[in-house]
């Protein structure tokens, strides 16, 4: 076996890899000529890099699949890649080669790149996070498989028209993904319907089986991750859906052969879409059959390999196998596997509950009550019956496990029941995981503590060591190495290129904090990656930003928790000062914001009509423009990110306390030298406590204040109580960003005045502008504005997602690092 991991590994010779393109380019896609080059070239520099993949990957998996190999699956129902090409040339470190191929052809690499779409496989900040966790686990050489689904649409393509959003589809696989292999010899099958029988097996005993079931096909699709020059490549797997050959026989037979056959649509519809939700469930019975499909398919991918190793023999299957569940999404695992390991392996219940709860971990990532998922326990019955009886055991013996705790204490067992009981019945999720799970957790300290204290606290008094914090980080490769060349460029020259592997090296930086010479170079740096921001604000905008102005950046999906509303205030409160001539201490800004709406979220929509709205005012009035400028990226994914977070000053973190478990985006900003306006939430406090607070704008209320506050004030009398505040809404309600259109923003209005707003809009109000003027008193002494930046980045090695999977290898998986 030895010398077949030995195997040569393509030559990354400029000659060779210039050989390799022509031959993709005229052979593989058959192109003869040179015309609309482009898209092609892509693909042929892809297939290029992918071949150079490959006897890594190979020797990977074969490491990776001996039978005393510990591995884990991360299962997520999103995957957030974006773009792979960059990413990929990086990591096999072959820049050079590729620009010095691609000069043969009159091209450059730069527009090459831009011909790749994003993989837009996730909504927000969980996939994003899925994303980075994968590169970090290839780069760590963890055996670790992404188990996926590969959604025929993404997240939707956004434009605007008049100011709102308009939703167009994302078919990004037209024209192919060259990075994907398809192994239908892997092809699962995974049941629908139908109903359990009970019979009795050769040996006397009482065994169930799920028939008259309606099957469809998961078939996978690999797409390699590769590590940072380390050799190592990783598998994603993603499933696709597929009809079997024996779909409606009858129809068949009855000679409606093309109905029957149009009929595979109904199968295939389980992977056509991700849904574009990412805070709130809206309980729609594909979406339970995607979650299942995934559960299924990747299960039996697991089983079916063990089984080859190791026979029917499973008990040592714990010690070799982990499921990371990414929240609760792929949680029918838990169900999913009892019922294998009974039903198809015919092990007795008590060993089945002893492997599957040695083997799932769960990952929370939200707090917010709407976010968490309960299906109807009728939908469940008829598309999943076998699974409804597993849960409804599982579920009777822990309440018996409750029930001997805490004697008597029927109310606790109504509360923590899997089962919601009223007029309809629910299975509550997230309470299958914690149940099924040998460790919950949470994304950020702040987060994983009110776990425990709030949402989960029954079950934290139940199982203590079950619960655990991991803080949330992002890949340095695609944030700072891939983003940001200047700086890493500058990075190199100053402190060597450790940091690349190994980000705690940065610290270095902290004595060049107050360098004058290296802080003009710093300097020099930002504004440089302000530049390509700028062209593509004018581009897809129509807003000139100056280069000189500060970059006040929010981006991120659009929730009223996160306070976009907030922000689009302080907008107006600066244009209310520089239209009454108050521009003293102001600094020149620039603000972006950038994010989707989900398509069902009316409120959502409404505020980025508005900031549509302010912005055509604020834009346009010539006394504004010098001070104030307001722009609304559309279309915000990934790939904007990337050209966003380099150029950015100010980051706004700017969420109600509590609400915001980690944020992710916040880190990358961070590691891009942007200082932070933020409240005390999330992994705000970590970031907050590594760079000390003269580096950070912090403000508004802290979680433990909000209940108490919110019994002694209401909105109305902040309103009328802050000059300000009262002149922000007295703008909005006469119509002045809505001239044309009368009442439009009534709805918002509400909102800011509801003596119950959840938000706590108006409650902060006064204490983000007073941050603001902080950061303009910051803004205007460069040296210390630089210094801090510096210092930012500085501290930013803990939010590396190696850090966090070294954690979650260490504390969960168990994994050798
Ligand atoms: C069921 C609909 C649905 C879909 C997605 C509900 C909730 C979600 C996600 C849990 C939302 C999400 O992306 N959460 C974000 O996860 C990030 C990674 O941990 C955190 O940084 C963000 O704070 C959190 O909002």
């Amino acid at each position: 076996m030895d010398d077949k991991e030995n195997l040569p590994i393509l030559s990354n010779s400029v000659e060779q890899v210039t050989a390799d393109l022509h031959r993709h380019y005229n052979f593989t896609l058959g192109r003869f000529d040179s015309d609309d080059m482009n898209g092609y070239m892509m693909t042929a520099l892809a297939l290029t890099i992918r071949d150079r993949l490959m006897d890594r990957w190979r020797i990977t998996k074969l490491r990776g699949s001996r039978h005393n190999v510990r591995k884990v699956m991360y299962l997520s129902l999103e995957f957030l890649l974006g773009r792979s090409l960059s990413n990929a040339i990086l990591n096999l470190d072959m820049e050079e080669s590729i620009r010095g191929a691609l000069a043969d052809f009159g091209s450059k690499l730069e527009e090459i790149e831009s011909d790749e779409k994003d993989a837009g496989l996730g909504n927000g900040g969980l996939g994003r996070l899925a994303a980075c966790f994968m590169d970090s686990c290839a780069t760590l050489g963890l055996p670790v498989i992404g188990y996926g689904i590969r959604y025929e649409y993404g997240m939707f393509h956004q434009s605007f028209q008049e100011g709102r959003q308009v939703e167009q589809p994302d078919h990004w696989l037209i024209g192919g993904n060259p990075w994907e292999i398809e192994r239908p010899g892997h092809t699962r099958r995974v049941r629908f319907y139908g109903k359990t029988e009970y019979y009795n097996n050769d040996s006397g005993r009482l065994c169930a089986r799920w028939i008259n079931t309606q099957d469809v096909l998961a078939v996978p699709y690999d797409m390699p991750i590769p590590g940072y020059k380390n050799d190592k490549v990783n598998t994603l797997r993603l499933w696709k859906a597929a009809a079997t050959d024996e779909f409606n026989l009858q129809e068949f037979n009855a000679g409606d052969y093309a109905d029957a056959v149009a009929e595979k649509n109904l199968a295939e519809q389980i992977t056509m879409v991700l849904y574009p939700n990412d805070s709130s469930e809206n309980g729609k019975e594909l979406r339970l059959r995607q979650q299942y499909f995934l559960a299924s398919a990747s299960l039996q991918d697991v089983i079916a390999d063990w089984v080859m190793l190791n026979g029917e023999e499973f008990n040592d299957f714990d010690q070799f196998n982990c499921f990371q569940l990414n929240d609760t999404h792929p949680t029918l695992a838990v169900a999913e596997l009892m019922r294998l390991l009974i039903d198809d392996h015919g092990i007795g219940w008590d060993e089945a509950w002893r492997i599957t709860t040695r083997t799932m971990a769960y990952t929370n990532h939200t707090l917010l009550p709407e976010a968490l998922e309960k299906w109807p326990v009728r939908l469940f019955r008829e598309l999943l019956p076998r699974l409804l009886d597993i849960v409804f055991e599982i579920n009777a013996r822990f309440i018996a496990e409750v029930a001997h705790r805490w004697p008597g204490d029927t109310q606790r067992q109504q509360r923590m029941s899997i089962i919601e009981e009223g007029d309809e019945q629910y299975v509550r999720m997230a309470y299958l995981a914690i149940v099924g799970s040998f460790s919950v957790n949470g994304v950020a300290a702040l987060h994983s503590q009110l776990l425990t204290t709030g949402l989960f606290k029954d079950f934290y008094e139940l199982w203590p060591d079950k619960f655990n914090n991991k803080t949330n980080g992002v890949t340095p490769r695609r944030w700072l190495s891939h983003c940001n060349p200047n700086l890493g460029s500058l990075l190199n020259e100053a402190i060597g290129d450790g940091w690349r592997t190994d980000l705690t090296e940065l610290e270095k930086l902290r004595p060049l904090a107050d360098d004058t010479e290296f802080q003009k170079r710093w300097f020099d740096v930002k504004q440089r990656n302000k530049l390509p921001l700028i062209e593509r604000v004018k581009d897809k905008c129509r807003v000139d930003f100056s280069v000189d102005s500060l970059f006040d950046v929010q981006v991120k999906r659009i929730h009223e928790y996160k306070r976009q509303l907030l922000n689009i205030l302080h907008v107006i409160h600066l244009y209310d000062r520089i239209t009454r001539g108050d521009t003293e201490g102001l600094v020149p800004r620039s603000v972006l914001l950038g994010g989707k709406a989900a398509p069902g979220y009316a409120l959502a929509k409404l505020i980025i009509k508005l900031a549509n709205n302010v912005a055509t005012v604020v834009n346009s009035d010539e006394t504004v423009s010098p001070w104030l400028k307001l722009a609304f990226l559309p279309n915000y994914r990934v790939t904007s990110m990337e050209v966003i977070c380099p150029g950015t000053d100010l980051s706004e973190q700017i969420s109600t306390a509590g609400k915001e478990a980690s944020g992710t985006g916040n880190m990358k900003f961070m590691m891009n030298g942007a200082l932070t306006i933020g409240t005390y939430d999330g992994a705000n406090i970590e970031i907050l406590d590594a760079v000390g607070a003269d580096n950070f704008f912090l403000f508004g209320l802290r979680v433990e204040d909000i209940p108490s506050f919110r019994m002694q004030h209401d909105a109305n009398a902040i309103i009328a109580e802050d000059h300000d505040l009262n002149r922000v809404m007295q703008l909005l309600e006469c119509g002045h960003f809505n001239m044309f259109e009368p009442g439009i923003f009534d709805p918002i209005i509400q909102t800011v005045r509801n003596p119950q707003d959840q938000w706590m809009v108006a409650a902060d109000f006064r204490s983000f502008i007073d941050a603001q003027q902080d950061v303009n008193v910051a803004y205007k002494n460069r040296s210390r504005w630089v210094r801090s930046s510096i210092l930012n980045t500085a501290a930013s090695a803990q939010f590396s997602s190696d850090r966090t999977i070294a954690e979650y290898a260490r504390d969960i998986w168990k994994l050798p690092l």
